[in-house]
């Protein structure tokens, strides 16, 4: 087996929204209050404040990166108004991190925006590019020693979601269905608007252009890669729905430093399109099939379509009650990314989803987490899959 670069990153992600807690003036934080069906992230695990815990956790388990994201909202609650105090905020985590010998990797969306963005038509409204770019400008006053930077995560879903809010405004349909979590019988999203797509790749495009002027770091994007595969006689179809839901945005790679694979399951695609991911009890807690095969497919056609973009694995893994399923899928899963490498995929590192168990986008059942929190009191409880993973960054392979 090929022994990765000594510099490989071992490591775990984690979402603003998703931990922190009372990000009030985001658009999910009023979202979550007007659709039936989802819970509130509330004060979510309170990351905000315990995030030096957080960290040290991680770092004491023999892990050497921590990916966490620096959340818009609070950066500029008012249009052209960016709050010092939160860009400080932001700016000790980044200490924090380096401090703990953790290498920070900085995603600057992470699905949420500012109420006033999203209330004044989001990326649909004329100057959201010039918007955006405002933002990731302000965020460079502190991302001195970040050494890699995510514009924006999961653009592919961000597309979906925004094509099903317009449709839920324009009243062509009232139904919106979580980006991730539909229980057990977990139907299949619709296909983003390619136009949508486009202003995404645009956004992506001026914020690297900034972040190169700026920074020294690494930047590139965060693709949610679906390991699709076609059913027999089927390849058309498979090549129709990839570039809609995910080739698109890996092509907008091409030219990044590395791309950011996310892989947590696969799907077939037949003559109609995606099958749902069959009900079945090895599902995880999101209704996904249990495909830890998944990250290697993903992997593979993320090296091919990005041209030989160098990769970074920047989600993966699984909601399980059952840690001892977290392990056995992460092993798995991890002993398919490396018969990439032993292919010759220049892989530059491993973040598991997710260090805490959080806030899932509307549900907390959900859990991902190498560390579980108590939500009354907030203690951190590691689970054993921490310490296991720990293991695996100190022996550097699986
Ligand atoms: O929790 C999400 C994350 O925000 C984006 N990628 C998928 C994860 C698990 O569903």
């Amino acid at each position: 087996m090929t022994r990765p670069a000594p510099d490989f990153l071992w490591g775990a992600s984690t979402a603003p929204h998703q931990i922190e807690g009372n990000n009030v003036n985001s658009d999910w934080w009023v979202r979550e209050q007007h659709r039936p069906g989802m819970e509130l992230s509330g004060d979510a695990v309170d990351s905000y404040h315990r995030y030096p815990e957080d960290m040290r956790l991680l770092a004491d388990a023999g892990l050497n990166a921590y990916r966490f994201g620096i959340e818009w909202a609070r950066v500029e609650p008012i249009e052209g108004h960016f709050s010092r105090a939160e860009l400080a905020h932001y700016r000790r985590m980044i200490d924090t991190a380096l401090g703990l010998g953790l290498t920070p990797v900085v995603t600057l969306h992470h699905f949420t925006h500012p109420r006033w963005f999203a209330e004044d038509d989001g990326w649909l409204h004329e100057r959201a590019i010039d918007r955006f770019r405002a933002y990731i400008e302000a965020t460079t006053a502190i991302l001195d020693d970040v050494p890699w930077i995510c514009t924006v995560n999961e653009p592919n879903m961000l597309a979906i979601m925004t094509t099903m809010s317009r449709a839920a405004r324009t009243g062509d349909t009232k139904k919106w269905l979580s980006p991730t979590v539909e229980g057990v019988a977990r139907p299949v999203l619709p296909n983003p608007d390619p136009e949508i797509g486009r202003l995404l790749v645009e956004a992506h495009h001026a914020a690297r252009e900034i972040l190169k002027q700026h920074t020294d770091a690494r930047v590139g994007w965060t693709v949610a890669c679906q390991a699709l595969t076609a059913t027999p006689g089927n390849e058309a179809k498979l090549r129709e729905l990839r570039y809609v839901r995910e080739d698109l945005y890996l092509e907008a790679a091409r030219d990044d430093d590395f791309v950011g694979v996310q892989s947590y399951s696969s799907q077939a695609v037949d003559e109609n399109g995606i099958l749902p991911h069959p009900v079945s009890p090895d599902s995880t807690l999101t209704g996904a099939a249990y495909r830890p095969d998944a990250l290697g497919i993903a992997v593979r056609h993320a090296w091919k379509t990005t041209d030989n973009t160098p990769v970074l694995i920047t989600e993966n893994g699984i909601a399980t009650a059952d840690d001892s399923r977290r392990i056995a899928y992460t092993s798995e899963a991890l002993r398919h990314l490396f018969e990439t490498i032993d292919e010759g995929v220049d892989v530059r590192g491993y973040l598991h989803w997710s260090a805490l168990d959080n806030f899932e986008w509307g549900h907390w059942e959900p859990t991902f987490g190498l560390v579980a929190v108590d939500r009354e009191t907030f203690e951190r409880h590691p689970k054993p899959s921490l310490r296991w993973l720990g293991d695996v960054a100190r022996r550097g392979r699986p």
